[in-house]
């Protein structure tokens, strides 16, 4: 009892230090305008497990940037975002939250809404759920009732069922199942967020003008170059990008 009101204490404190933190990454994102994920659902579900396994799929890793994972209620105390970067150069920040619980301490109430907060500013919701607990059922209701209040409708959700390695008898439903531990069927969870982050990217040809080398670096930076190119008038390349670059550079198009 005594153990945990600490812990509650600690956690109250560390929150509202990470909300001041978390204003200012905000802003910074909105402007980035890489689309954010976050990952969401009841304590011990696997979430911080997943964050660390689609880290691994990034072009770009490391080891530090791995999260804490543990067999125990709010082994994650605060979010952490990371940027993921696929072999096709798309990009999005992935989030991890502070899990769920029914009947939450009501000193906690206060703290995890602005933790909440977070989700609110998300593109798209992937909804943990472990499907090898007994009340598996019951938790996704109360996470569902949670994304409710805060008024999350209009965010996309995936429905991320996990540990199908200790329950696999329920595999039809909507959304995916996983094991996000043993690293299965992680590619067809990264194509459904593919689908929902990157709908608006396009195919194109560009000649860029030696003149303008610098759009070249901004697209070599931002978008997928599949394809180049060395010509008299310039650099001619096939590009894949998201429809902000497109509107800006259209005039190149070939
Ligand atoms: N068998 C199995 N265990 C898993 C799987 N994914 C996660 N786990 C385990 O589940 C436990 C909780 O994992 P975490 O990733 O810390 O869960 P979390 O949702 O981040 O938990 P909180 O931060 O407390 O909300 C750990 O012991 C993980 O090793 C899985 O696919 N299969
Ligand atoms: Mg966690």
């Amino acid at each position: 009892r005594r153990k945990l009101e600490n812990r509650i204490s600690i956690l109250e404190k560390e929150l509202k230090e990470m909300v001041e933190d978390r204003k200012i990454q905000r802003q910074r994102r909105i402007k980035n305008e890489i689309p954010v994920v976050a990952l969401v659902g009841y304590t011990n579900s696997g979430k911080s497990t997943l964050m660390n396994t689609i880290l691994e799929c990034s072009k770009i890793q490391d080891e530090d940037k791995k999260v804490y994972v543990e067999d125990m209620l709010f082994a994650t105390l605060e979010t952490t975002t990371r940027q993921i970067i696929l072999e096709d150069n798309k990009k999005f920040l992935l989030t991890d939250t502070v899990g769920f619980v029914s009947r939450l301490p009501h000193q906690l109430v206060k703290a995890f809404r602005s933790t909440l907060e977070e989700i609110t500013e998300a593109d798209l919701i992937l909804h943990v759920i472990d499907i090898s607990n007994k009340n598996f059922e019951r938790q996704l209701k109360t996470t569902e009732q949670v994304l409710k209040e805060i008024g999350v409708s209009d965010i996309p959700i995936i429905h991320v069922y996990n540990k199908i390695d200790v329950n696999n008898t329920l595999t039809v439903g909507e959304g995916v199942f996983i094991s996000a531990k043993y690293k299965t069927n992680i590619d067809i969870l990264i194509n459904k967020i593919r689908e929902v982050l990157f709908s608006d990217y396009r195919t194109v040809k560009m000649l860029i003008p030696y003149s303008q080398g610098s759009i070249y670096s901004v697209l070599k930076e931002h978008a997928y170059i599949k394809e180049e190119e060395y010509t008299d008038k310039g650099i001619e390349i096939i590009v894949e990008l998201n429809s902000i670059l497109y509107e800006k550079y259209k005039h190149l198009l070939k």
